[in-house]
């Protein structure tokens, strides 16, 4: 179902109408050259592979400050001196700019949505006074909300941490947001609920006990889901892994790690993962290895679509624009069961000195066809590059008799090496790495 143009009393985006599909042709920068909604690849609508999500919290939180300098860009929707108008005046905003850009799904956390009270209850109060109000906007537009999370690390008062703080009463803080926004979610019918544990992790071993830290997370998450899953939160509940900032260390710091975590709290059938690009190179991986291992792990459930800059390692979060990163992605996409209910959030923002309105239209435009050709792409190199084949028979030796015993754990060490003994020396095997890699750039 095509979504509904939704405006409130004023017009945010003036002169920007819903995006159209021009073909690769166009040179309207308002216009998708890839991306067909409903386009069949690989056997399903382009959108059903993506699930595109806007983040609240970049697109119409984040005005360009950064540590050097104030904002940038003047959001017209911010200019309200009451808190609750001008988070009303977002809300219209926001859902003008789904509805123009026909994405159909968004994520925020609490604070994005409404402004923090100067009490636990008139926080929740205001955010509730939001949540009816997006509720309406939900119905009339057909949008729909991927995740919500909380934002249990903005505030002064989890410095020290969240869930992992070391003073129990800031806990209790972290455990109200948390428990206002597992509401919301529910109530906006939410399919995920996000756990992002930036403040979740250490600057110096002198000062932390991190037995019991991780023994603090593994048991607010816990009671979490009992909450969830008690007060009608069907949907996924997802870790998003990051090595480091704005801590040093993280506690989620990669796939493997958060995948070894929630098995050791027995969470493993209630959370996924939900995984972001900038956050894997930040890790030491690429996309696609923390992807594959999640997948592989039954745990791929959601992704945070950006792309960090190769020359300096912090978190940039620039919009994916790259299209054999694009391509790589979408090939473990496409030989994984798929995101839903899950889907891909645009966690990114756009440059500060990026000034115009319009400017958030193109990059995330930019970055639809960017992933609609990674699709496009990704499909035709399994069709017809190979490369599985090519990697299946890497593993040939293990396909039929003593290999396939081995696999099936049918053979000790010491037959193994009486096998080394009978079989001597293997000849040698190339791994192909260069004819992989010119296959890839042969379908781009
Ligand atoms: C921070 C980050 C967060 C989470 C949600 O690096 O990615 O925005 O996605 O809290
Ligand atoms: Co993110």
């Amino acid at each position: 179902m095509a979504l509904k143009l939704t405006l409130g009393k004023k017009e945010y985006f003036p002169g920007i109408k819903q995006i159209q599909y021009e073909g690769p042709g166009s040179k309207n920068p308002l216009a998708f050259k890839w991306y067909q909604p409903d386009a069949v690849v690989a056997g399903k609508p382009m959108k059903e592979h993506f699930r595109f999500a806007i983040a609240y919290w970049h697109t119409f939180c984040n005005a360009g400050s950064d540590p050097f300098g104030k904002d940038t860009i003047d959001f017209p929707w911010d200019a309200s001196s009451d808190p609750i108008q001008a988070a009303k005046d977002k809300l219209d905003a926001a859902f003008e700019f789904f509805t123009k850009l026909g994405v159909e799904f968004y994520c925020f956390h609490d604070r994005d949505m409404a402004p923090e009270g100067k009490s636990v209850i008139e926080s929740e109060k205001n955010l509730q006074i939001l949540i009816d109000l997006a509720k309406e906007k939900q119905k009339e537009s057909g949008v729909k909300l991927l995740w919500g999370t909380a934002n249990v690390f903005g505030h002064r008062r989890y410095m020290n941490g969240a869930a992992t703080n070391p003073d129990f009463h800031v806990l209790t803080h972290a455990a109200a947001q948390v428990k206002a926004a597992i509401d919301a979610t529910v109530e906006l019918g939410g399919g995920n609920y996000v756990f992002w544990g930036g403040r979740e992790g250490y600057f110096t071993l002198l000062n932390t006990d991190m037995k019991r830290e991780l023994e603090h997370l593994g048991q607010f998450l816990t009671k979490a889901r009992d909450y969830g899953r008690q007060n009608g939160f069907k949907g996924t509940f997802l870790i998003e892994p990051k090595p480091m900032e704005p801590t040093k260390h993280q506690y989620d710091f990669d796939s493997a790690t958060v995948i070894s975590f929630l098995k050791k709290f027995g969470l493993e059938n209630d959370f996924k993962l939900n995984i972001e690009n900038n956050h894997a190179t930040l890790a030491g991986h690429t996309f696609a290895h923390e992807v594959r291992l999640a997948a592989d792990n039954g745990l791929l459930g959601s992704l945070d679509i950006n792309q960090g800059d190769p020359y300096n390692g912090w978190d940039t979060d620039e919009f994916l624009h790259d299209v054999t990163e694009s391509t790589l992605l979408m090939l473990e996409i496409l030989q994984s069961k798929g995101l839903a209910p899950g889907g891909m959030n645009f966690d990114a923002k756009n440059r500060r000195s990026s000034s115009d309105l319009e400017d958030i239209f193109i990059a995330h435009i930019s970055s639809m066809d960017t992933l609609a050709r990674g699709l496009i792409i990704a499909d035709k190199i399994i069709r017809e590059s190979g490369l599985l084949e090519m990697r299946k028979k890497r593993y040939a030796s293990f396909d039929s008799g003593d290999g396939a015993r081995f696999e099936k754990g049918e053979l000790g060490l010491a037959q193994l090496r009486d096998m080394a003994v009978k079989l001597g020396e293997p000849q040698q095997m190339s791994a192909k790495q260069e004819l992989y890699e010119s296959l890839i750039n042969q379908f781009i």
